[in-house]
């Protein structure tokens, strides 16, 4: 059994609510939600953070913005704008380190962000 959270999720051993799936990526709402609408995007495949990526993962990191894409007109958000965010390591805020793309729509966005 995986000790990260978000590997656990792909392999359905935590529940999630999802909304897009696909070969490549997870997208479920995040637990404790900072925008009316406030999804995950991760890649299936584990790595902690961009800071670790290596430039062969270059169609993974992809996947993680198109899923980004797909996740906001599936949720009806894309013509209103939303925003998404990596937060990479301590500084940034990341807390959980199995890479994830948050997307963050539903409200006005402050710029810039704290
Ligand atoms: P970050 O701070 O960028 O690492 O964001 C991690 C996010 O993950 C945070 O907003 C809360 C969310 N989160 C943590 N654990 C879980 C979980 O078990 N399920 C879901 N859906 N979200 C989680």
């Amino acid at each position: 059994m995986s000790a990260c959270i978000f590997c656990r999720i792909v392999a359905r051993e935590i529940p999630a609510d999802i909304v897009h799936e696909n070969d490549h990526v997870l997208a479920f709402r995040d637990l404790r939600p900072v925008a009316p609408s406030h999804v995950l995007v991760i890649p299936k495949r584990h790595i902690d953070s961009v800071r670790e990526a290596e430039t062969d993962d270059v169609e993974l990191l992809g996947h993680v913005m198109i899923g980004a894409r797909d996740v906001a007109q599936k949720l009806g958000v894309a013509a209103g704008g939303y925003r998404v965010v990596v937060n990479n390591g301590d500084d940034a805020g990341q807390t959980v380190f199995h890479l994830h793309a948050h997307v963050l729509a539903g409200r006005s966005l402050v710029w810039p962000p704290g």
